[in-house]
């Protein structure tokens, strides 16, 4: 039997910390260039296949996440899942991709405290948006779309997600999915934006179906009402 989960609550670790980096708590970042886009495809042949994308939000502060991601078929969860400092090297190996992106050096020793997301690591998805809960061993495909703050589209700074990778952990800690972000390019706005109205990125079809589509709905007619 195959379950299909909408997550519209985070599950969050007890233990949490807040710690700051030793270059500060991270900065949310408000300057992502309108239309940038990156996927991550997972390999088909793996234990978890499907992708994730990270793009610019209409308004330019924070990224929005989307995720379908489907197997996890004798794997056990809870699954964490993060932005990785380095790409996946040619030959798959998720083990290449070091570190999670880390660009204040916080480190990982102590949870995150989604509570306080500039505390956390700028790579910790997962962390701060609540991890994929067990599959028991069987199949799942989960969607799920946030909007993070502090990771960025942005070339050039320590937050850009778009040269880096995914990697999806299994409860142990072990990595059972990686891929490289890659660059949809760059979307122009469906329609002219009137003077003086920026572009819109309404969310895509299957946020909809979430809590955090709806919020994304809801800015989108607040911005139509607004220009
Ligand atoms: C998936 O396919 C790639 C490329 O053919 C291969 O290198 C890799 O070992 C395969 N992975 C699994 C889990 O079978
Ligand atoms: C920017 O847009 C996103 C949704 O795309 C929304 O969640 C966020 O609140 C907006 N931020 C600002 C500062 O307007
Ligand atoms: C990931 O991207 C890097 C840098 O472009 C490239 O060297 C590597 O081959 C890619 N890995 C895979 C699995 O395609
Ligand atoms: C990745 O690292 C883990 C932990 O050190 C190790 O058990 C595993 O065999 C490594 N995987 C590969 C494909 O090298
Ligand atoms: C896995 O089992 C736990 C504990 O019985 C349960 O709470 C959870 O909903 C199950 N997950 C799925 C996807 O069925
Ligand atoms: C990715 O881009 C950032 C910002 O330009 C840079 O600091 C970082 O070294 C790059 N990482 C890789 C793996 O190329
Ligand atoms: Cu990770």
């Amino acid at each position: 039997m195959q379950f299909k989960l909408l997550i519209a609550s985070a599950f969050f670790a007890a233990s949490a910390s807040a710690i700051t980096g030793k270059l500060g708590d991270a900065a949310v970042i408000t300057d992502n260039p309108a239309g940038a886009s990156y996927v991550a495809t997972l390999p088909s042949n793996g234990t978890v296949t499907g992708s994730a994308k990270f793009s610019s939000t209409g308004n330019g502060t924070g990224v929005e996440v989307s995720i379908d991601f489907k197997g996890f078929k004798g794997a056990t969860g809870p699954y964490a899942y993060h932005v990785h400092d380095q790409p996946v090297p040619a030959d798959g190996n998720c083990n290449g991709t070091l570190a999670h992106l880390d660009p204040y050096q916080r480190g990982q020793a102590d949870p995150c405290d989604p509570k306080y997301p500039a505390t956390c690591e700028v790579g910790d998805l997962a962390g701060k948006h609540g991890k994929i809960p067990n599959s028991n061993g069987s199949t799942l495909e989960v969607y799920l779309v946030f909007v993070d703050n502090y990771i960025s589209t942005k070339r050039g700074i320590g937050a850009f997600v778009g040269n880096r990778s995914i990697v999806i952990h299994n409860s142990a800690g072990g990595r059972i999915a990686c891929a490289n972000l890659t660059t949809v390019g760059v979307r122009s706005p469906s329609t002219p934006s009137p003077s003086g109205g920026g572009p819109i990125s309404p969310s895509s079809g299957a946020s909809a179906l979430t809590v955090s589509g709806l919020f994304g709905f809801a800015a989108f007619m607040v911005a139509v009402l607004a220009l």
